[in-house]
């Protein structure tokens, strides 16, 4: 038995040591920009340790130490943002979930000079875990590269901070032991529309560390289901219900992709169709739609579109 949590404590302090990552670049439109150029460089930009304490301010973006240091990028609403990762790997190595939260700067204030602070944070974007009532977990994230999400066509134009976050819940099975690999982007958002996003959170404030998709032994027994951190993914137009959750229909597969790089899918640009208003049939917006070993519906509610993520998930965006 010794020898055996030994083993454990061993396996955990090399993780913590080799296998980390940050989010320097933002993907505009499926461009590339310079690191740290638009998003904060982070406290970790170095030694790529994650935060690990919910309750600092430096849940937020990370930068208590760097800030000052990036520009504001213009973006159209509706059009696709995202962040690669940077790391040893540079993918997303550990099992985890993946967030991203906007929040608007104060009318008059420069998003530049602004620390994001108060009830001002709303979901856009989340890739949770998949699980199939206790035989498998999986973890679509594993081995992304880079993440994608599009700015809501109906959000209000203004300057916005963007917050991505990868909760790596490899060793999350006591408090603390989730670690938040965090990172924010300035934009100013021209074209948008006239939607109230919502639910509201504060970082800190939106977890507690004892949710139970963070503090989670992801291990044994099998969890049977997972419940993604954070409040429900604002869709656009009014204030979301939260009716919108994907839910997570059965897989088979237990296979883990470590090195794959994500497929080059087609890009979309700038698709500023009307409000997303889901009719007919087929899995709903950010369920889960394809991937190896998934046996659901492989449609989507319109106007959703099955989209590959990777080999194991595709999701209706
Ligand atoms: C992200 O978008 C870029 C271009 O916009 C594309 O090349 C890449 O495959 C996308 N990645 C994912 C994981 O969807
Ligand atoms: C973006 O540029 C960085 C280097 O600054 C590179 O590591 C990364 O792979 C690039 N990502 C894409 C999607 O081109
Ligand atoms: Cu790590």
């Amino acid at each position: 038995m010794k020898s055996f949590s030994l083993l454990i404590a061993f396996a955990a302090f090399a993780a913590k040591a080799s296998a980390h990552y940050v989010w320097p670049n933002l993907l505009v439109n499926g461009a590339n920009t310079t690191a740290w150029q638009y998003v904060r460089q982070t406290n970790n930009w170095q030694d790529l340790n994650p935060q690990t304490d919910v309750t600092t301010s430096d849940i937020r973006c990370y930068d208590s130490a760097q800030s000052g240091t990036a520009s504001t990028v213009t973006v159209a609403a509706g059009s696709t943002v995202g962040f690669t990762v940077s790391g040893n790997p540079s993918n997303l190595y550990h099992a985890g979930v993946l967030n991203v939260y906007m929040a608007k700067a104060p009318s008059g204030t420069d998003v530049a000079s602004w620390d994001g602070s108060g009830t001002v944070w709303f979901k856009v974007y989340q890739i949770s875990a998949v699980t199939d009532g206790g035989s498998t977990i999986t973890f679509p994230t594993t081995g992304l590269s880079e993440i994608n999400f599009t700015i809501p066509p109906s959000l209000p134009s203004g300057q916005y901070l963007i917050r991505t976050e990868h909760i790596a819940i490899h060793s999350a099975s006591y408090y603390g032991g989730a670690q938040f690999y965090i990172a924010c982007a300035q934009v100013d958002v021209t074209g948008g529309g006239s939607g109230t996003p919502g639910p509201l959170v504060a970082f800190p404030g939106a977890y507690t560390g004892n949710e139970p998709g963070i503090l989670i032994n992801i291990y044994y027994p099998i969890p049977t289901t997972y419940v993604q951190p954070g409040p429900a993914v604002w869709t656009g137009s009014g204030s979301s219900t939260g009716s919108t959750t994907a839910v997570s229909p059965p897989v088979t597969t237990t296979a883990k992709s470590s090195s794959t790089s994500a497929p080059i899918t087609t890009v979309k640009s700038t698709t500023t169709t009307a409000p997303p208003t889901s009719t007919g049939t087929g899995a709903a917006q950010y369920a889960q739609c394809g991937g190896s070993g998934f046996s659901g519906p492989t449609t989507c509610l319109s106007p959703f579109k099955c989209t590959v993520v990777n080999s194991f998930y595709s999701q209706c965006l």
